[in-house]
């Protein structure tokens, strides 16, 4: 896919990622490692890491945004179309929404429509390596125009669910849907535009 660069309202760029473990890294051991695709879903799936990697088909240039405001441009991805993961296991019709369950813990919520573009990703490789500790080793979704906070490390399942349920920072006011473009940040009337953080 071709490459694409450009700063979104509200963003500044930076050089390196700024990492973040909101529930702390966690131990990985790789031979024990599933990913695997549950819930509205005709057969749920399970894949080893081995088994994502033999599949990798995407390998492309993208910005990474944080919605904090922070965007690393120009990153090499690599990793598995998510769209072709979920169509494998065959959705069924009133899925709407997706959950992603990493090993810390974590949990975000993205609409299923936008985990099946064509430039959503489940990330194994960063800059032709693959993820590090920090980064989120095995594997983490991304999603080039949701913000940061969407990209769960350390992910161990996506559930197809039939209706929008809070992850982690969503229970916390970020956004349901965290559109880089409109500036989802924050929920109801600090939402769309605001760049005001809500109370909680
Ligand atoms: N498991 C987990 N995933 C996470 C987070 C986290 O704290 N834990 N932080 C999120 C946020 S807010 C951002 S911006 C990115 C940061 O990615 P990085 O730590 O690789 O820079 O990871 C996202 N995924
Ligand atoms: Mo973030």
């Amino acid at each position: 896919m071709e490459n694409q660069t450009q700063i979104p309202p509200g963003q500044r760029a930076v050089k390196k990622f700024i990492y973040y473990a909101a529930l702390g890294v966690p131990e990985v051991d790789i031979n024990d490692y599933r990913f695997k695709v549950t819930g509205l879903v005709e057969k749920e799936r399970s894949y080893t890491y081995e088994e994502l990697i033999k599949m990798m088909d995407v390998s492309y240039k993208r910005d990474f945004h944080c919605v904090t405001g922070w965007s690393v441009l120009g990153v090499d991805w690599n990793g598995v179309k998510l769209k072709r993961l979920v169509e494998e296991s065959v959705p069924k019709k009133e899925a709407k929404w997706v959950m992603f369950y990493s090993l810390d813990g974590y949990t975000t919520t993205v609409p299923l429509s936008d985990v099946l573009q064509e430039d959503s990703v489940l990330v194994l490789y960063v800059n032709g390596k693959p993820l590090t500790k920090e980064m989120g080793f095995p594997a983490r979704p991304f999603f080039p125009h949701l913000y940061g906070w969407k990209s769960a490390k350390w992910v161990t399942s996506m559930e197809l669910i039939p209706e929008y349920i809070d992850g982690y920072w969503e229970e916390r006011g970020y956004h349901e849907r965290g559109n880089v473009w409109d500036e989802e940040r924050f929920k109801g009337i600090w939402g769309r535009h605001s760049k005001k953080r809500p109370i909680l």
